[in-house]
């Protein structure tokens, strides 16, 4: 049954975070997270509510989107659309918002927030509409980059003794090769292992990627700019270990040119960056046809975007652990009653109806900095 958005909430949150967490594009040491909250009538009057995160930091720093202009968008040129769409579900939000460019994450969390709402209507977990099967994942945890490799080998052991299954190090230039050496050599031949280095690298840096190949890692992420897709296919051929893109992909057909082009050995998939969960599975869908292997990342969502996260990586083409961390790696207190936990390096998939989590209002109250209330005329 298809309903109407009668009402929208838009709630800014500021989390700390536990440690600050470095990338190749720079430090961030707090969330300022944009949630959206629907409220859809049925024909009868029903309400029924869902939740949405939206994954854009706080400057356009990881890509184009920052938080201030997901909420500018959804306000003046997306919320206008979905209001005058009168009754729709989930796959109506991408193809009603497709003649406004861009803005992949300010689109998913509506698309989000009403896919909430309609699973938690139909009484039905987020794993059980996608058909996922798998009721536990492996996971893995992303981890900054360090000043010192001494510090960065007692991070890593810290995460070997919470239970991840494998390791990702964030690198740059200068932050690379004996960080990834060292952290081999911690934590054993056997551990996967992996990097990602946020397009810090340029087409010229291959000879010296190569010398990664000696570290028998599961995948370098993302080390060229975004749109370099020619450069990345090219380093595929110059070095051994697979290239996954994580910023190249913002849709399941750039994805299909990237793969054809051979610059996308592993795909990377965060709902975010591509619009919706729908367009993720889309592009799960199509990696599994093209027999290239899928994980699910991460943009330090809270309990909400966690728990949706983990539902999608219950498909079964993420054959590789996703960025999908307990709670409590990056924040000291969640805005979910039932945070993400890791159990000897697996999350268990949420089955209650909806994307998979209740929110923590009194605590979700306490780091409210702002709320914009809209609704439809
Ligand atoms: O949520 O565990 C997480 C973070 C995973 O490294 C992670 N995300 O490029 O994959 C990535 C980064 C993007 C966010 S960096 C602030
Ligand atoms: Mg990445």
């Amino acid at each position: 049954m298809k309903r109407r958005i009668e009402r929208v909430e838009l709630r800014r949150i500021g989390l700390p975070l536990v440690a600050p967490f470095r990338t190749s594009f720079g430090s961030q040491t707090e969330r300022d997270i944009l949630l959206v909250r629907v409220e859809l009538a049925s024909d009868d009057g029903d309400l029924v509510e869902g939740w949405g995160e939206c994954t854009a930091l706080s400057e356009p720093s990881y890509s184009p989107e920052y938080v201030d202009g997901a909420q500018h968008v959804i306000e003046h040129h997306l919320l206008p659309r979905l209001f005058a769409a009168g009754p729709i579900e989930a796959a109506d939000v991408g193809p009603t918002l497709s003649h406004m460019h861009g803005h992949p994450m300010a689109k998913a969390a509506l698309e989000m927030a009403v896919l909430d709402a309609q699973l938690r209507a139909n009484n039905q977990s987020f794993a059980e509409f996608l058909g996922a099967e798998n009721t536990r994942i492996p996971v893995g945890v992303s981890v900054g980059i360090h000043d010192t490799i001494d510090d960065l080998l007692s991070t890593v052991q810290g995460y070997v003794d919470d239970g991840y299954v494998r390791i990702k190090l964030k690198i740059e230039p200068g932050s690379d090769i004996e960080h990834v050496a060292a952290v081999r050599d911690l934590i054993g031949a056997n551990k996967p292992l992996q990097v990602d280095a946020n397009t810090a690298y340029r087409r010229t840096d291959g000879s010296h990627l190569r010398r990664l190949d000696d570290y028998d890692l599961l995948l370098i992420e993302q080390p060229l700019p975004e749109e370099d897709i020619i450069g990345h296919a090219r380093l595929a051929d110059e070095v051994e270990t697979p290239i996954c893109l994580d910023e190249s992909l913002v849709s399941a057909a750039g994805t299909a040119d990237a793969i054809e082009l051979g610059a996308c050995e592993i795909a990377n998939i965060k709902p975010g960056r591509v619009g919706g969960y729908l367009e993720a599975v889309r592009i799960h869908d199509l990696c599994v046809s093209k027999g290239v292997p899928v994980w699910c990342g991460g943009m330090l969502e809270t309990g909400i975007g966690r728990a949706a996260n983990a539902g999608l990586a219950a498909l079964p083409g993420f054959t590789l652990p996703g960025d999908i961390s307990a709670s409590t790696r990056f924040y000291s207190q969640d805005i979910v009653t039932d945070p993400i936990t890791i159990d000897d390096g697996h999350v268990t998939v949420p089955t209650t109806p909806g994307l998979g989590f209740e929110i923590d209002t009194t605590f979700l109250d306490s780091v409210t900095t702002g709320t914009e209330v809209i609704e439809s005329d």
